[in-house]
């Protein structure tokens, strides 16, 4: 079994020093990698491997989505929709050839829409700067010494920056093809914009002349060039740019609406889609990197989305991309004391509340709940980099499970029990600080919270700051299912552990 326990590891570093720092190392190696793994991957040749019982299935079910993808791609428009030219311009991409992308909406179909496996991407994800595609073709291209054939998807604004390199990669000959998404506009802005301020926005210093024409441009470099704006001629372009022997450029006239309106999303209801929350303000927004990522400005106390008391956020690394998956505001101790006053003026309410009304609330929740699933999903991938299989099933089913189990016991529960002459009442405890986890960060918030509401206390949640987006989900959930003021309170942080065990529990005891 490949569990932690019968693992071993391999170590290849050049600064002995730094070896065996956090964990003991079985094979220690010093050197360089470059030289080191090949000489691994030699000594590995003759021995046997056999493929996880899984592998089959996975390849199978890889194969299943990439056709469905395919099929479901928007087709026989023109100017073509941005899903199905990265259909029809990856679909013959050979997986020993080099991919390489720039752009934003088109990277973002691009990633979601590709048909090709290639072993080699090249993509400035990390730094999020447009404009790199080009240099990185020609880059690649010089240190392959043209052997592999190289493609490069773009946004049209984004090939603009570095298109004077075509003069290089036509004087060096390089097998490369552009296919260039033409929308004549930063169609990831122009999307921005129209979130922003809705359609008819004047979109200011987004738009460029239509007439420009990129294939032209680069005929004018000695590059082979064609413009194409149907679907079916996608395919044929590129093969006949690859045949004319030199650097081609396939000006694709893309929808416009499309590019700016419909780029698939991470999450399930799509960049920039209003949240269910009663404070717009609060929602996940789009940043302008070209990448989707979350930005939540605001805790919740006393049943109002609320700035923190003093101005603080947290950045929030995906730890399976180690990049940037976005932000949340953070709280201080003013916030939790806030929080804390809240939540004992909602108590002497809530805690009296029927039982109904408890079984009411926790039922509107399930019902959100199971709406959110594939928001939680999508945040718990991105904050934890959890698989997706593990995040939208297992995580989420876990959370479910929990609410189902208090909403079931809460019918049940006897809270008033006479045995002979006495009375025996279980009552709420009170306010109750829930400070949760990573990990399992559903699992943790749910099996806290939904007992916490089901008996009647108020509470003030803070998750781990590793895994914040689910607790905030979370609590748009609650504040949409009608939780009411102050029961339920939201207090992200980092230091705010002590922030609670000062302040708040020698109150309580
Ligand atoms: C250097 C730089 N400037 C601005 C941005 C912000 N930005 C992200 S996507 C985008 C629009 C890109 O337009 P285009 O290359 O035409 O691709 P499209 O979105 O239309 O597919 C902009 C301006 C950025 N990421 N990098």
């Amino acid at each position: 079994m490949a569990n932690e326990a019968n693992r071993s590891w391999i170590y290849i570093e050049q600064d002995p020093a730094a070896i065996g720092v956090n964990r003991s190392i079985d094979v220690p190696l010093v050197g360089d990698l470059r030289a080191i793994v090949p000489q691994l991957v030699d000594a590995l040749k003759e021995s046997p491997r056999t493929a996880t019982p899984e592998l089959a299935a996975w390849i199978k079910e890889d194969a299943a989505q990439l056709a469905e993808l395919a099929e479901t791609a928007p087709s026989g428009m023109s100017p073509v929709h941005p899903a199905r030219l990265i259909v029809e311009a990856t679909k013959d991409f050979p997986s020993d050839g080099i991919m390489v992308r720039d752009g934003g909406a088109t990277t973002i179909f691009g990633w979601t829409y590709s048909q090709a496996k290639p072993h080699d991407v090249m993509w400035n994800q990390n730094f999020g700067h447009l404009g790199t595609g080009l240099p990185y073709a020609v880059g690649a291209g010089v240190a392959d010494g043209g052997k592999r054939p190289m493609m490069l998807i773009t946004g049209d604004s984004s090939f603009q920056f570095h298109i004077a390199e075509l003069e290089t990669a036509a004087r060096l000959n390089l097998p490369l093809v552009c296919v260039v998404a033409v929308d004549y506009a930063w169609g990831l802005e122009v999307g921005v914009y129209k979130r922003t301020y809705g359609q008819g926005s004047l979109e200011t210093g987004v738009h460029w002349s239509s007439d420009t024409r990129l294939d032209k441009v680069a005929e004018g470099f000695g590059c082979y060039g064609e413009y194409v704006d149907r679907d079916e001629d996608i395919a044929p372009a590129i093969k006949r740019a690859y045949a004319s022997g030199k650097p081609g450029v396939i000006h694709v006239a893309v929808d416009p609406k499309a590019n700016s309106e419909e780029m698939p999303s991470s999450t399930s209801s799509g960049p920039g889609t209003p949240r269910a929350s009663s404070d717009p303000s609060s929602r996940c927004t789009t940043r302008e990197l070209g990448l989707l990522m979350r930005e939540y400005t605001k805790l919740f106390i006393d049943g109002q989305w609320v700035d923190p008391a003093k101005p603080a956020t947290l950045d929030v690394i995906n730890p399976a991309t180690e990049e940037l998956a976005g932000t949340v505001a953070v709280g201080s101790s003013a916030d939790v004391d806030k929080a804390v006053a809240a939540a004992r003026r909602a108590f002497t309410t809530w805690s009296t509340t029927p039982v109904a009304d408890r079984v009411a609330l926790l039922e509107n929740i399930a019902a959100e709940y199971q709406q959110r699933a594939g928001d939680l999903g999508a945040a718990l991938t991105e904050q934890m980099g959890a698989p997706k299989e593990l995040a939208n099933g297992f995580q989420i089913n876990l959370g479910a499970g929990h609410l189902a189990t208090a909403i079931e016991a809460l019918k049940a529960y006897t809270f008033e029990e006479q045995q002979g002459s006495s009375l025996i009442v279980k009552e709420p405890i009170g306010v109750c600080g829930l400070i949760t986890p990573w990990n399992w960060p559903l699992n943790q918030i749910a099996v806290k919270v939904f007992p916490a509401l089901a008996t009647g206390c108020t509470m003030i949640l803070k998750p781990s700051e590793r895994s914040p987006f689910t607790g905030q989900i979370f609590t748009e959930i609650l504040d949409a299912a009608g939780v009411p003021a102050g029961v339920f309170n939201l207090v992200q942080g980092t230091v705010l552990a002590s922030a609670y065990r000062c302040r708040v529990i020698p109150t309580w005891t």
